[in-house]
């Protein structure tokens, strides 16, 4: 008899749709398992106002197939000029579950975050106040620190200076890298949560630099060294509601991918699952995974957690298409240099 597993539905609370022709290519890769997500606002032009996240969200649905469920959560682009009336308005609506912070430059189409803290405090006392989450991209661009140290010290100069400045402020590290970030993590009450993503608990920097350089395994924040991936696996796995899945899903065309100045991102929402129930196992943490996927991030949130289950069964290799053809080219699928035994039914 084959083994199976069944989960809540998941969801994936930190995951990137884009618009257009990519948009209606990838929407049904998430849709297929995940049953919400937070998506995230770095588009082109970003979406900073409450109306562009409301009609975003009508082009997310469009572009969904027929017969497809899915309920896009979503979120405002943090700049120096966001209003906070407007921001509580979207809150108020029920259309926008949390605010984005990236630090100006610190990853892709990131050039309207913020560069000066104290032009953001407007806003971030009236998030506290009605209890709307910001997301961070926690890492520091200042030129003089290591990028494989920058998410160390943006909690340090950033994150933990401006979380002391706005009690109440509920807060979401996002895609956490370092065992810096899970430690810091780990000793914080209910208003911080930290997501992590798939790709940070399968690969270190030797995938993308060691035997040749591997675009597609180049994505922001960089991958660190094994130390830190086994943190990272220790804490997805521990079943802590401190963590939970946020994909970070993020597709760009090979195209661009491999240029002399690639694109950052790695596009995992076709094989996540079935990535995520091998690492559960690896680490005799199955009966953990629901918490990961499926229960932590609603309770973060204070959403109700989904009714419906999905079932994955293991058994022979899981076959899934190496690349998802899109009309701007072929985006290449995580490969995760294993075979893959849990399949989704
Ligand atoms: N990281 N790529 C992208 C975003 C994320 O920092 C992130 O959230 C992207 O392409 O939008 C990436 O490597
Ligand atoms: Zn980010
Ligand atoms: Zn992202």
């Amino acid at each position: 008899m084959s083994e199976t597993l069944t989960l809540r539905r998941p969801d994936d609370w930190h995951l990137h749709l884009r618009d257009g022709a990519m948009l209606r290519a990838v929407l049904p890769e998430t849709a297929r398992h995940f049953a919400r997500a937070i998506v995230m606002p770095n588009l082109v032009p970003p979406v900073v106002t409450g109306a562009q996240a409301a009609a975003y969200r009508d082009r997310i649905l469009a572009a969904l197939p027929e017969g497809m469920a899915f309920e896009p959560l979503m979120t405002l682009y943090l700049t120096e000029d966001t209003d906070p009336a407007d921001v509580a308005a979207a809150h108020a609506s029920g259309l926008v579950k949390a605010v984005k912070l990236y630090p100006a430059g610190a990853t892709t189409n990131s050039a309207s975050g913020v560069k000066t803290f104290e032009n953001v405090r407007g806003v971030l006392e009236k998030m506290a106040e009605i209890g709307l989450p910001l997301c961070v991209h926690g890492e520091v661009v200042d030129s003089d620190v290591d990028i494989f140290d920058r998410e160390a010290v943006f909690i340090d100069r950033v994150l933990d200076p401006v979380r002391r400045a706005t009690p109440g402020l509920r807060v979401v590290m996002e895609h956490i890298t370092t065992s810096d970030a899970v430690d810091y993590a780990s000793a914080q009450g209910d208003d911080l949560g930290a997501t992590i993503t798939t790709h940070h608990l399968v690969i270190n920097r030797n995938h993308i630099l060691a035997g040749g350089i591997k675009p597609h395994y180049y994505c922001l924040p960089v991958a660190k060294r094994e130390t830190h991936r086994l943190a990272l696996r220790k804490a997805a796995t521990s079943g802590s509601k401190r963590f939970f899945l946020g994909t970070d899903s993020a597709p760009h065309t090979d195209a661009n991918k491999l240029l002399p100045c690639g694109c950052a991102g790695c596009f995992t929402a076709t094989n996540t699952l079935s990535i995520l129930a091998q690492v559960f196992e690896e680490d005799s943490a199955l009966d953990r995974l629901e918490a990961f996927t499926s229960l932590n991030g609603p309770a973060f949130y204070g959403l109700p957690v989904n009714d419906e289950t999905i079932t994955l069964s293991k058994g022979a290799a899981v076959t899934y298409p190496s690349q998802i053809e899109t009309e701007d080219g072929p985006v290449t699928v995580f490969d995760p240099l294993t075979e893959l035994h849990w399949k989704v039914d």
